[in-house]
């Protein structure tokens, strides 16, 4: 299964890294893959995942939903 979340505020690879990493620690993902330009990250589980908790790990590490 692949989700697809529009994320704002990032703006280089670290960006990336912190919101990649972030999304792979979140149970039942797979892997998280993030593109910059597009401002969009592709989540790749086994399970059904919860947005809402995707949606605070994001903000937690500093960016946007949205
Ligand atoms: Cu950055």
């Amino acid at each position: 299964m692949n989700s697809y979340v529009k994320i704002r505020g990032m703006s280089c690879r670290h960006c990336v890294m912190a919101v990649r990493k972030a999304l792979s620690a979140l149970d039942g993902v797979k892997e998280g893959e993030v593109n910059l330009e597009k401002g969009e990250a592709s989540i790749s589980h086994d399970k059904p995942i919860d947005l809402e908790e995707v949606r605070k790990t994001i903000e937690e590490s500093g960016y946007e939903v949205g």
